[in-house]
């Protein structure tokens, strides 16, 4: 495989930037008002998942029942204020529902769960989501055949559980090449250092050995890849599923040491709320028809 690095021109990369930024206000103002949640993991994602509701992401949110939606699948569950951030960038909720996380008898609950009709499964217990969105993959290429897409967001330290490696072999087996599985590389699990660090080409070779396409991407663009120079893996074939590490960081909060896990940052909301921004970004509908 010869990796291929995401060169965004300045104004797309702009866009993206702001969008994140917004993700990750949102994300801190939701857990800060509800005293808990996981602040710290929503913020390390949100480069990776502002690149992807606004470049790839194909989701009409007025419609979730629209069988061709794409499916996401935070399978690092803990961190849904960045998922309930980007619903509220999209239109799909308001401000007031956003800031109920974790209230009782809001729908938005401290980890994802299908009483909200743009989720699929509930998610949270870590090595759950990837299989289940190679289930979800697979049923669009045999039982009902639809063009939709299957992301799913996984924690760098999920990736040490099981589950994830007997979906990459299933998923290669199947030749699932409408599944992506973005890892949110921030070197951190609950407790420390995960086995890999920063190491993002140590996920993306894996991948490539279970047969998928590897794309590793450094976040945000102006560090450079720990990793060093990114190594050649055997080519994919065409039908391969795809995966991208992402080297991200926890301290896109002020914070460079890892907070408690699930503890609010209420230092962090001070300092975004000054860049916070009102724009709202609504993702590209399906096409085709139900
Ligand atoms: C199967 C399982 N074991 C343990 C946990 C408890 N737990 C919640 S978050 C977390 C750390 C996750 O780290 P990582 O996957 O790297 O996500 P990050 O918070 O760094 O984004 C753990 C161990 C869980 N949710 N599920
Ligand atoms: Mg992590």
């Amino acid at each position: 495989m010869a990796t291929t690095a995401i060169t965004p021109t300045s104004t797309r990369r702009e866009l993206w930037h702001e969008l994140a930024q917004q993700l990750r206000v949102d994300s801190v103002r939701a857990t800060a008002a509800a005293g808990s949640g996981h602040p710290t993991s929503a913020m390390s994602a949100a480069d990776l998942i502002a690149v992807l509701a606004e470049k790839y992401l194909r989701y009409d949110f007025d419609r979730p029942e629209h069988p061709n939606n794409d499916h996401l699948i935070f399978s690092k569950g803990h961190a849904s204020p960045l998922l309930y951030a980007l619903y509220k960038a999209a239109g799909a909720i308001d401000d007031d529902e956003l800031l109920s996380l974790r209230q009782f008898g809001s729908r938005l609950e401290g980890h994802p769960s299908p009483v909200l009709p743009w989720v699929d499964i509930a998610t949270g217990s870590l090595g759950f989501g990837l299989p289940v969105g190679a289930g979800i993959a697979l049923a669009a290429k045999t039982i009902d055949p639809r063009p939709y897409r299957v992301w799913v967001l996984a924690g760098d330290s999920e990736m040490a559980e099981g589950s994830v490696w007997e979906a990459f072999e299933h998923a290669a087996h199947w030749q699932l090449d409408n599944l992506t599985v973005i890892v949110d590389v921030n070197r951190l699990g609950q407790s420390g250092e995960t086995m890999h660090g920063w190491h993002v080409m140590s996920y993306a070779e894996r991948a490539c050995s279970f047969g998928w396409a590897a794309f590793p991407a450094v976040s945000p663009p102006s560090r450079t890849n720990r990793a060093g120079t990114a190594r050649s893996c055997p080519i994919p074939t065409p039908r391969s599923p795809s995966s991208a590490a992402g080297e991200t960081c926890e301290s896109a909060s002020p914070h460079r040491r890892r907070r408690q896990h699930g503890e609010r940052t209420s230092s962090a909301l001070r300092c975004f709320r000054a860049t916070r921004s009102g724009r709202t970004k609504r993702p590209a509908a399906p096409t085709g028809k139900p």
